[in-house]
């Protein structure tokens, strides 16, 4: 009797044991691959899922189809390192530590790839990472050093040491990306893939086959081109990125130097000076004599316009030669996006694949006259966001919930199967995803940028974000509150903040703004050893911002002597 209960026993743990084993089987295989696909500073504005006045980008669009378009997403601090870390870590910059661009990111911080390769994934990223430092948690990585370059680049590579590779950055990202995908990717393990472009960064280096039908295009202009920020303090009346005033002529605009000589053009820094060269310096001959096809054209043109030009003429031929640039670059982001997803649909990758198409932030490209991003307007502070997992998420869905980077994180690890650690600050997005919007329960968003005095001078602020407001304390070296009625101002040109009709509004607001401050357990006072460290960086790299505002850092420096 004792033998047959004791063989029923084991009997059914067996049965047991096997139905776990075959419960986790059936798990692993489902366990996604993730494909996350970042470029540097595409700005929505120029995909044409959003909006196809300025560009047609149909392989990303490909990816809005298949899944779900995000039109309310959105970064906690924008700008690129600080971005990147946040969506590594699913931390907001003042608890991952990576506030600026300046310093290496803290590498003792636990990451969403580490996690997802202790639980079995094979992890690859190729492209740009701007930390500072190499990756953890990565089987692979081929990444760009800093900023990287468009043409001819060199990269930091996990296995082969530091190497340069002829071409254009796009191509070569890409090509690293699906010879992975093909060569060293295993089949019975789960995959989750960086795939990081350079392009669309400044200074806007198309590849050679896009520089003509760019540069004899011609571009509508924004609304709010001429700003003369008016309706806003001083944050924005002393940054430093007017398409005018703060672009350089040679690296920006593409102005070749003796030209420049030649109209008597001065340029406005030593770095702005050195910026031709450093562009067309690493291409070979070939690449170089396609670059001088075009570009000698539109030299020829400006040398005839110049003389008579008034401000604004100059203005909008600025804005002009921006747009075929930018654009331009990300005719070859989208091209070599859609050689990877040919190439899951061509290897029955699709099926089991999250494809992710974002950026680190998006940017300006006109509006308020600017260029660049930081701020928590509109144009910077949302971001990009395309989401496709085939046969789990619905085909050509929208979703205007305030999502944020913050929010990768925890969404990867959930899709995984894998909890996330407590101490992570987003939520994951998979209720959005899978329509079950109820679920999601998220009203305000919480901003904060600290990358002062720094190039373009955008002064520091945090600010609390609802569907219809943004309110903004910039206070830095200023001490200064923007409200802005998101509905009833959508192009963002005026504060409201001291008009008595929305004494009530703001009230709330500055409640709310506590409440998710504590939250997220922000007091934003930077430490002390911070700050110190932080401005000796400028004094010791001279770096006066590269602007012309220079005697606001004096400033901070005096008012530091005297502390
Ligand atoms: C460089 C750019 C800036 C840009 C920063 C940060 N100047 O300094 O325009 O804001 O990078 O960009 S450049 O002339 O060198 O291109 S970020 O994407 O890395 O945050
Ligand atoms: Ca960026």
């Amino acid at each position: 009797m004792k033998h047959v209960l004791k063989s029923i026993f084991l009997g059914s743990l067996a049965i047991l044991a096997f139905a776990c084993k075959t419960e986790e089987a059936a798990k692993t295989a489902e366990r996604p691959n993730i494909i996350f696909i970042m470029s540097d500073d595409h700005a929505y504005q120029a995909i044409s899922a959003y909006d196809n006045t300025l560009i047609e980008t149909p392989n990303i669009d490909r990816i809005a189809k298949m899944g779900m378009l995000f039109t309310n997403a959105s970064v906690t601090n924008s700008i690129c390192a600080p971005s990147r870390a946040t969506i590594l870590t699913g931390k907001h910059s003042h608890i991952n530590g990576k506030v600026d661009n300046h310093f290496p990111f803290d590498t003792t911080n636990v990451t969403f790839p580490q996690i997802l390769q202790d639980a079995g994934y094979q992890t690859a990223m190729f492209g740009k990472l701007h930390f500072g430092n190499s990756p953890k948690g990565f089987d692979q990585f081929k990444i760009l050093p800093g900023q990287g370059a468009y043409y001819n680049p060199d990269f930091i590579t996990k296995n082969e040491g530091n190497i340069k590779v002829e071409g254009y950055v796009t191509d070569i990202i890409t090509d690293m990306t699906l010879d992975w995908l093909q060569y060293e990717r295993k089949a019975d393990q789960p995959f989750m893939l960086m795939y990081l472009h350079k392009a669309p960064h400044r200074e806007w280096l198309p590849a050679e086959r896009h520089i003509e039908e760019f540069t004899n295009r011609t571009f509508k202009e924004p609304a709010t081109l001429f700003d003369d920020y008016s309706g806003r303090g001083r944050a924005a009346h002393e940054a430093e990125m007017n398409l005018l005033e703060d672009m350089n002529w040679s690296g920006d605009s593409k102005v070749y130097p003796e030209v420049m000589d030649e109209l008597g053009i001065p340029e406005t820094s030593d770095w702005d000076k050195g910026a031709f060269e450093r562009e067309v310096g690493r291409m070979n001959e070939a690449q170089r004599a396609n670059w001088d096809k075009a570009y000698m054209k539109v030299n020829e043109d400006f040398k005839k316009a110049y003389p008579t030009m008034t401000e604004k003429d100059k203005m909008k031929w600025r804005y002009q030669r921006y747009m075929q640039d930018y654009l331009g670059t990300i005719k070859a982001v989208d091209e070599n996006v859609g050689r990877v997803l040919d190439y899951l649909e061509a290897n029955n990758l699709m099926e089991n694949t999250i494809i992710v198409y974002t950026s680190d932030q998006g940017f300006y490209l006109g509006e308020h006259g600017w260029f660049d991003k930081r701020f928590v307007y509109n144009e910077s502070f949302k971001t990009p966001l395309l989401m496709a997992w085939p046969g789990k998420v619905k085909a050509g869905t929208k979703s205007d919930e305030m999502v944020q980077n913050l929010d990768f994180a925890q969404t990867f690890l959930a899709a995984a199967g894998i909890e996330a650690p407590a101490d992570m600050q987003g939520e994951s997005l998979l209720p959005l995803l899978m329509g079950e919007t109820d679920k999601w329960t998220r009203e305000a968003v919480y901003y904060h940028y600290y990358e002062y005095p720094s190039v373009h001078m955008v002064k520091r602020h945090y600010a609390i974000i609802t569907k219809e407001y943004k309110l903004v304390h910039y206070y830095f070296d200023n001490d200064e509150w923007e409200l802005i009625d998101r509905k009833k101002d959508p192009m963002e040109m005026t504060n409201v903040y001291d008009d008595p009709a929305y004494a009530e509004i703001r009230a709330d607001l500055h409640k709310q703004l506590d409440g998710l401050r504590e939250k997220y357990g922000d007091s934003s006072e930077l430490s002390q050893e911070y700050i110190d460290k932080y401005l000796d960086y400028l004094e010791e790299n001279n770096s006066s911002a590269g602007g012309k505002n220079t005697e606001l850092i004096d400033k901070i420096f005096e008012d530091r002597k005297k502390k």
